[in-house]
């Protein structure tokens, strides 16, 4: 039989994009492992994707487009199979619908990362949506806060270079993981280490990451800011302020250094609920230590501080002058790095795209249950599982159950998200289809190419749009551009081109050299080259233009904690990626059913033990789990990992129906991880529930097993 070996990108929602070879056999994927020779992917995948021809193998995958016959929120009992042309019909009826009673701005696309990829990512449904004039989305639920941030100060999302890390003496893990979610970057870490450097991981919970960590330095929830804030005064009070390079490279020191009067050490600590010696040594080593390499999770701006607290962060370095020395300042993401624009494909030059409201993501639960005027009466899903996913799970299923709404979904499996559609339809995979990949953890760019035979009838997103604009009654040409001229156009006023890429799979786009000190002599991507401690821009929204403390809401709220004592955090599992995969029996096996994890003295306080079933509930919903009782945590902060699926979890609910529709100070983003909650035992059988009445359809997880240490 001819085996053969192709390259392509891993496409999940990870700063790393690795670099995959494909092995083929008579048009199926039979192996796939890490390229070796790619500078960030260095021969190996992580665990979760090791198994990812699980899911492209998978016998759940959906091969036929779905029409809906029976009540929304039943499962795929209420649905048949219907062929494509029936299907983008009645798409293209149900848009047409609203837009005609409603206005185009009554259509709403929901989008994110479930890929990756530019091209079925970012491109064809975004071009669609804007030539309709459809609201637009306001893609906040990831990193908006941090992405607002880093728009102030450093003038986009730029930072150190990743590989540089090996020359820092001192790196700190802030509100990271990367033993979970970078995993790529930790054997930069450990060379770093090889060679003198100190690891210090910044993170309420003591995961993975942060045990093998020097040293663990555990905050209050949402007090990041304050810990910042009082680290740069311990670096000015040392005399270590880099007065020459604020000076050339920054504006606005003057105002943060008087701030900074406001915020000595011990206040910080009790801020932070820290020691205050711990506060004082980590700044000892900061203001003693260059370079310091500060890479910032996303993990920690799902707070209402959030903004502020990226700000302060990355403010700690233009303090001590970090950014001189390769290894030196701080790194949120790449993204701002990479030359692609997407925005001139999904707005091409000639194209018709009348102007339009943009409604946030993270308020999906609130747009569909009144916020939205006119209101949202066609819903498109693509990428995305958000009735797993996004905040607010009760409220946001009424609005999805609502009658007068006409909901598409675009997926590879049958997610909690289709219960919900009028219309299903097959999507593609990664080896199936062409698309293009920039990262937000490293500066290569990556092409992958189709080849392998998509399942039935499964089309790439893209193929589905042009069917659905083809319906419409659209003939823009731009309707017709292959998945290549998109890829083409996407590469456009970048250094790299498609034929480059189809040669050698990635190529490193961004002109920043391999460990290299981008910003030594200043250049941040701001008007004038310079870092701002002080942005007048966002007075005019009402923040504070110099990095301050915005205390979280929940986790401060005196009068909630006698209610709901417990600080819920639901960072990333390990073999999940966000839900995907959160249905595959491997997946599922390694991550084991959902667990709320106690400290032992809140545990004991309830009279619970490791294992017992519990409600875990606040006034916007409850979700059902198992305890575990665990001291990766301390006492009044409880955790749970993110992104099961309520449709295969006990009680059908997942955590997100107890986290609220809450804004973060800066960049409108979610606060998932502001949420305060209660325990309360319940009796064992609620966690073995009866399978969905569709099980046979959708296989069940394996039964539970290998709990996981956190992280
Ligand atoms: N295996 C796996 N990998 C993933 C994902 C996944 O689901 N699974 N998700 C992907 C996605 S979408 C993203 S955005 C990234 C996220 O990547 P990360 O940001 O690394 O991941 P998180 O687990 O969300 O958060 C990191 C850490 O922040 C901590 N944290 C929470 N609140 C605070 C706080 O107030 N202060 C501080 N200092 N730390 C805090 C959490 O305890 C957690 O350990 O990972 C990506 N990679
Ligand atoms: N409580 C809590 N909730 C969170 C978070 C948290 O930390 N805590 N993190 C948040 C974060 S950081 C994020 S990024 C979001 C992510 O939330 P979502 O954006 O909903 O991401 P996923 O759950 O991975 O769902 C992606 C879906 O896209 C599908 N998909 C993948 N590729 C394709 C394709 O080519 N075509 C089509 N049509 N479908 C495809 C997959 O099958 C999968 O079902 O979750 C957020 N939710
Ligand atoms: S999920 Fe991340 S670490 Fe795992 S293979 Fe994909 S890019 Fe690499
Ligand atoms: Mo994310």
């Amino acid at each position: 039989m001819a085996r053969t070996t192709h390259p392509g990108a891993c496409p999940l929602d990870c700063p790393d994009t690795c670099v995959w070879q494909l092995t083929v056999e008579d048009g199926r994927a039979v192996a796939l492992r890490g390229d070796r020779d790619h500078p960030f992917t260095r021969g190996a995948l992580c665990g979760k994707v090791n198994r990812y021809l699980d899911a492209v193998n998978g016998p759940d995958r959906l091969t036929t487009p779905y029409v809906r016959t029976g009540p929304k929120g039943a499962g795929r009992v209420a649905y048949r199979p219907a062929s494509w042309a029936e299907a983008v019909e009645r798409v293209a009826a149900g848009l047409r619908a609203s837009i005609d009673r409603d206005g185009p701005e009554s259509v709403l696309p929901y989008y994110f990362a479930g890929t990756m990829g530019h091209v079925q990512g970012w491109t064809m449904g975004q071009r669609l949506f804007a030539h309709l004039g459809a609201s637009r989305l306001d893609t906040t639920i990831c990193t908006g806060a941090a992405r607002a941030a880093l728009q102030s100060i450093y003038g986009g999302s730029v930072g150190f270079e990743p590989e540089s890390i090996v020359a820092a003496r001192l790196v700190v893990l802030w509100g990271a993981n990367p033993l979970a979610t970078n995993l790529h970057l930790w054997p930069f870490v450990q060379q770093a280490r090889e060679r003198g450097a100190y690891v210090v991981t910044v993170d309420p919970l003591r995961t993975d990451t942060a045990a093998r960590s020097d040293e663990h330095v555990a905050p209050l929830p949402g007090t990041d800011a304050a810990l910042a804030l009082g680290l740069m005064r311990h670096v000015r009070d040392a005399g270590a302020a880099d007065e020459e390079w604020l000076a050339a490279h920054t504006v606005g020191w003057p105002e943060l250094a008087a701030r900074l009067d406001e915020w000595p050490v011990e206040r910080a600590a009790a801020e932070c609920g820290l020691p205050v010696e711990v506060v004082r040594r980590l700044g000892d080593r900061i203001a003693t230590t260059r370079p310091t390499a500060v890479r910032v999770g996303l993990g920690l701006q799902r707070h209402h501080g959030a903004g502020q607290a990226i700000r302060a962060i990355c403010a700690l370095p233009l303090v001590t002058g970090d950014f001189r020395h390769p290894g030196g300042g701080a790194l949120v993401s790449t993204s701002g790095h990479h030359p692609i624009d997407e925005d001139v494909v999904v707005r091409p030059p000639g194209m018709p795209a009348p102007p339009a409201r943009k409604l946030n993501m993270s308020r999906l639960a609130t747009v569909l249950t009144g916020e939205a005027d006119p209101p949202v009466t066609s819903l498109v899903v693509f990428n995305a599982n958000p009735a797993a996913t996004a905040p607010d799970q009760t409220r946001l299923l009424a609005g999805l159950r609502r009658a007068d709404l006409f909901t598409v979904v675009l997926e590879q499996r049958w997610t909690d998200t289709c219960d919900y559609a009028d219309v299903v339809l097959p999507a593609t995979m990664q080896p199936e289809h062409l698309d293009l990949h920039s990262s937000y953890g490293h500066h290569y760019t990556t092409l992958n190419l189709p080849v392998t035979r998509a399942p039935g009838e499964a089309l790439p997103n893209t193929e589905i749009f042009r069917r659905i604009a083809a319906a419409l009654g659209i003939d823009h040409p731009r309707f017709s551009d292959s998945d290549e001229e998109l890829a083409r156009q996407l590469l456009a006023g970048t250094p790299v081109s498609f034929e480059e890429l189809r040669e050698q799979t990635y190529a490193r786009a961004t002109g920043v050299p391999a460990g290299s000190a981008p910003f030594a002599a200043g250049g941040f991507p701001t008007p004038d080259g310079r870092a701002r401690l002080h942005d007048p821009a966002l007075a005019r929204l009402g923040v504070d233009p110099v990095p301050g403390h915005t205390p979280p809401v929940e986790a401060a709220d005196a009068e909630l904690a006698r209610r709901f004592p417990l600080v819920l955090l639901a960072p990333a599992g390990r073999f999940l990626m966000n839900s995907t995969f959160a249905s595959l029996p491997w997946h599922a096996r390694r991550t084991g059913p959902p667990r709320v994890h106690l400290h032992p003295a809140d545990a004991a306080a309830r009279g619970l033990a490791d294992g017992d079933a519990v409600r875990v509930r606040n006034d916007r919903g409850a979700f059902l789990a198992a305890v575990a009782v665990d001291e990766a945590t301390r006492p009044g902060l409880a955790f749970t990992y993110k992104a099961y699926w309520a449709r295969l979890s006990p009680g059908r609910a997942t955590v997100n129906a107890v986290t609220a529709v809450r804004d973060t100070d800066l960049g409108e983003a979610p606060t998932f991880h502001d949420c305060r909650v209660e325990v309360e035992p319940v009796p064992a059988e609620l966690l073995s529930p009866e399978p969905p009445a569709d099980a046979a359809a959708v296989p069940a997880p394996a039964a539970p097993a290998d709990p996981v240490p956190a992280g």
